[in-house]
């Protein structure tokens, strides 16, 4: 439709509202109580314009055809500048002492010349709250838009936040009205983002001096993908914000990636590097960079040459970019020799890459998260979003608020299963039969595509054979459930029009893992949910920054770039021409194996970039044995971390914010990071320091910048040949596959076909079999073990931030029941022992978890989780079980000596029933 702006025409769309209008005609109409994430409320009356002569606001005002608008028209100015005016004078003077930059008001009273109320207003003095470490509140300055609480409820689903008082003297209150920090608010910075008085701020954006640079980067935490700006101020980071143009988040952010950027300027950054004169007993020293590089390659050079390449193992690092996996795998095949190359991917989700591939052709999620905005049924099994990938978790809670349905499969009550219309709460390690269970129901009731499973699947009468022996009450009984939550779950994502499927940890990380991937992908192929037109697929929520690309690029003993088989003399004749060397024939050792192997004296020397094996791998005294066996170990880390303590040369190296290159987030998105930061000291990228390693050695990897890298690896990879440093700078992520320059990317896979052999999606007939690791009398709980919001996997960069006053140490989660029977209550301190080990926690009560269970997490080298972990794996991936490990527990410290136990807000309220 068409309207005019100040007697200048302007083209609007549908539904467009007055505000809109004036902002497509190119008018200054200033707003406070508006922000375009949220649904306009028109309230603070700043807005208001002539419309035939009255005065309305234009944030809630729909333009008509026709409409002729005036932002200058007097009535309306005067009574929006008074408006202002009652506001301001409710204000302390030092409101508009603000920046114009940070203050929507100050820019308000600027568009109107006013410097200064002419009302005399109550004077408040409610004082400040600065209980949290980020998000800081100077209640005087509050001007009850209601914009923070609808942030919070609207765009982060956590509605910690809610307005107090009347008048003149409301002002927003977090939780019950206590400190912030004891608040559910879980400092995304949605409200500091949107606070347009200054009243919310976080302590970098509240000083005026400017930056010296922004930077537009990937962030280096989880595998959502977040765009973010870093601000950068005398050398270290100011402040991080997200952007808005962010094609995932979407201009939200989470307490880490926003927040969590001390460890950078941390100061016990690796600035040096670190050898070793003597044996493991002699203390690490600094070295230079020469002496250091000398001692590593002349010793690897001397294993490789003595007990021959495959003595050696390597982990490359999913934190690192895709183009330094590219040069550590290409390290181990042309400069090592050998195929013994992996990565942190066969720690979590090394399950997903064979499932997915066996069932769809791909090692990925099948769809774009984007598709998520269409879905009416939400099935998350395994995965607690709102903790472990907090913006996604967000979008989800969004999507119920919005009417989606949502079935959660969890042993826990996560967050989300206090919005969800049906919690599975299944026992630990029965996904398996679970998901026969309801894919039973599926195809019992009616609710599968028929002409789907007959043009596009394969396998479903062997599927049906097995499920004969899952009808409801036989799989509710191997899981621990009713029968009824079954039938409920199936007819909710049979019935749905776009049901999706999200998964985690809690499906790959068991000893059938894979199986448990595969079965769930059947109830999408069943329901054809992948694959057709307008679906929403299956996604795997990948856990690190880059652990999707660590895979992509080859970091797999296996597998070569792109997920092409070393074993293929056709893909290795390719390989050796480009890369002038063998690459070997035989595939290599999985990380596990090399422990195994280290331990029988095959492996002689382990090369470990960015993962600390000795606190996150499990069975950790064996990891510590397996590394005490190596003749030699190479480590690359920002820290010393425990790992790092049992090498015999470190190399510092730099994280995200110091460095170059790309990151394939959780849905097969490539997408680039910057450098925001110079390095400390002497430490150097990744990238860097496996070039000086190779020359070193004599050799030369070639490609000598991140760029090239990328150019030559999308050169030897079909499937990311259209993807380029050059591209993603221009046009921003791509999507793999991307097998052209003129390609986009795909977003949502196989509409035309799968990528299997036969172009099939693939049924999978699996039976359910039962864990790795069994309790008994004697270690009769089960402990599991995942994530909580504030720590980040080993907590190297987060423990070293302000997020260790949310969260500072470790906590065991423990049923009432339990703690009851124990003699145990909040922060009294309790031994947990299993086959291997000891390690003593304070416990924290909550019916988050079920009687008999526990949960922890692995992030405080002084609570060695994985001390007690096993060394059971998925049978297809080697995948640890960490999900499962039997326990006995008992009391150590009760009633007055206990722990006071400092919780953070690791779990946010429900949303409005
Ligand atoms: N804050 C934070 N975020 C992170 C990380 C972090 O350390 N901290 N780490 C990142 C990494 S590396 C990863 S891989 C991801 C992990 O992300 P997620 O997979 O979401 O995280 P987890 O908490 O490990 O496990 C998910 C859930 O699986 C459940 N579960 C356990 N056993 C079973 C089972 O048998 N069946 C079912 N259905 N569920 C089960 C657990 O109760 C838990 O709630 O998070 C990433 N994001
Ligand atoms: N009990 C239990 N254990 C688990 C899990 C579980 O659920 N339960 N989950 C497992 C999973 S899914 C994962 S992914 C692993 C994670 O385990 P890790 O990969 O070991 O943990 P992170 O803390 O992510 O990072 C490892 C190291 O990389 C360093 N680092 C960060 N950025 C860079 C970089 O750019 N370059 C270099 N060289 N170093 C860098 C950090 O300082 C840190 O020391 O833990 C696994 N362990
Ligand atoms: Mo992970």
């Amino acid at each position: 439709m068409r309207v005019t702006v100040d007697r200048v025409g302007v083209e609007v769309a549908d539904g467009a509202t007055v505000l809109d209008a004036t902002r497509a005609a190119g008018a200054v109409v200033p707003t406070l109580c508006y922000d375009e994430r949220l649904t306009p409320q028109g309230s603070c009356r700043v807005c208001l314009v002539g419309v035939r002569g009255r005065a309305v606001p234009a944030c809630t005002t729909p333009a008509a055809d026709g409409m002729e608008i005036a932002t200058d028209e007097a009535a309306a100015r005067e009574a929006a500048q008074l408006a202002l005016e009652l506001l301001v004078s409710q204000l302390p003077a030092r409101a508009l002492d603000i920046p114009a930059e940070h203050s929507e008001l100050v820019r308000a009273c600027q568009h109107f010349g006013l410097t200064a109320s002419r009302f005399d207003g109550a004077t408040r003095n409610a004082g400040v709250d600065h209980s949290h470490p980020y998000v800081k509140l100077d209640r005087d300055l509050c001007i009850a838009c209601n914009r923070c609480v609808r942030i919070c409820a609207e765009v982060q689903g956590t509605f910690a936040l809610s307005l107090a008082g009347r008048g003149f003297d409301t002002v927003v209150v977090a939780g019950v009205g206590g400190p912030w920090v004891s608040s559910p608010c879980v400092a995304c910075g949605g409200c500091v983002d949107t606070c347009p008085s200054g009243a919310l701020t976080e302590p970098g954006l509240s000083d005026p001096r400017p930056f010296s640079r922004t930077t537009t980067t990937t962030c280096g935490y989880c595998g959502v993908g977040c765009t973010l700006r870093v601000h950068v101020r005398d050398g270290a980071v100011a402040a991080i914000t997200p952007a808005r143009e962010g094609p995932v988040n979407r201009g939200h952010a989470c307490v880490k990636g926003r927040f969590a950027h001390a460890f950078a300027r941390s100061r016990d950054r690796l600035t040096t590097p670190l050898v070793r004169d003597g044996g493991r007993d002699s203390p690490l020293r600094p070295a230079s960079w020469q002496e250091a590089l000398t001692v590593a390659a002349t010793r690897l050079a001397a294993i490789r040459d003595r007990h021959g390449p495959d003595a050696i193992g390597m982990i490359s690092s999913a934190r690192a970019t895709n183009e330094e996996n590219y040069l550590a795998q290409k390290f181990a095949r042309v400069v090592l020799g050998t195929n013994n190359i992996d990565n942190c991917s066969r720690l979590c989700h090394a399950p997903s890459a064979v499932g997915l591939t066996a069932a769809f052709g791909h090692a990925g999620s099948t769809n774009s998260v984007d598709d998520l905005d269409h879905t009416d049924c939400i099935l998350i099994a395994g995965a607690n979003p709102t903790e472990a990938h907090p913006v996604i978790g967000a979008r989800i809670k969004q999507l119920v608020l919005r009417g989606a349905r949502l079935i959660v499969i969890d042993p826990r009550r996560i967050d989300l299963a206090e919005m969800a219309d049906v919690h599975i709460q299944a026992e630990p390690g029965s996904n398996v039969a679970v998901f026969n269970g309801i894919a039973r129901i599926l195809i019992d009731e009616g609710h599968t595509d028929e002409e789907f499973l007959r043009t596009r699947a394969s396998g479903l009468a062997e599927l049906i054979a097995v499920l004969a022996d899952y009808p409801p009450n036989q799989a509710a009984r191997l899981a621990g459930v009713a029968p009824e939550a079954l039938v409920a779950a199936a007819r909710l994502y049979g019935t749905a029009r776009r049901p999706a499927i999200v998964y985690g940890l809690g499906v790959t990380e068991h000893a059938h893992g894979t199986d448990g991937v595969r079965t769930l992908s059947n109830l999408a192929i069943l329901k054809g949910a992948v694959g057709t037109p307008g679906c929403c697929g299956v996604l795997s929520m990948r856990g690190q920054n880059n652990v999707q690309g660590a895979s992509d690029m080859g970091a797999l003993p296996d597998l070569l770039p792109g997920y092409q088989r070393v074993t293929d003399p056709d893909v290795r004749a390719r390989f050796n021409q480009a890369w002038r060397a063998e690459v070997p024939v035989r595939p290599g050792l999985r990380i596990l194996d090399m422990f195994a192997s280290a331990i029988a004296g095959r492996v002689r020397a382990m090369y470990v970039i960015g993962e600390d094996i000795a606190q996150t791998d499990p069975d950790s005294n064996n990891v510590r044995r397996a590394l005490a066996a190596c003749d030699l170990v190479i480590n690359h880390d920002l820290f010393l971390s425990s790992t790092a303590e049992h090498a015999d040369v470190v190399f510092p190296a730099v994280p995200f914010l110091d460095k170059e290159g790309t990151f394939v987030n959780f849905d097969r998105r490539v997408q680039r990071v910057r450098p925001a930061l110079d390095p400390p000291g002497q430490a150097r990228s990744d990238f860097d320091i496996l070039h000086l390693l190779a020359r070193a050695m004599g050799a030369d990897l070639g490609c000598s910048t991140p760029a090239e890298a990328m150019a030559e690896c999308a050169a030897l990879t079909p499937t990311f040949a259209g993807i380029s440093h050059a591209r993603l700078d221009v046009e921003g992520p791509l999507h793999w596959p991307c097998r052209g320059i003129d390609e986009p990317g795909e977003g949502r896979l196989y509409l035309d076909s799968f990528a299997t052999p036969d172009g099939r999606a693939a049924l999978a007939a699996r039976p359910y079999l039962p864990p790795g690791e069994q309790p008994s009398n004697s270690f009769p709980y089960i402990l599991i073990t995942g994530r909580r919001l504030s720590h980040y996997n080993s907590g190297s960069m987060s423990r070293r931030t302000p997020n260790q006053q949310l969260h500072p140490h470790e906590i065991l989660d423990m049923h009432p029941d339990d703690a009851a029977r124990l003699g145990l209550t909040n922060g009294d301190l309790v031994e947990v022992t299993s086959r291997r080990a000891t390690v003593t926690y304070p416990v924290r009560l909550t019916k988050t978890v079920s009687p008999g269970q526990i949960f922890t997490t692995f992030g405080f080298p002084d609570t060695p989780t994985n001390a007690l972990t096993s060394d059971a794996a998925d049978t297809e991936t080697g995948c640890p079980e960490y999900k499962i490990t039997a326990v006995s527990l008992n009391p150590v410290i009760t009633g007055s000596e206990s722990l006071a136990v400092v919780l953070g807000p690791s779990t946010s309220k429900p949303g409005p029933s």
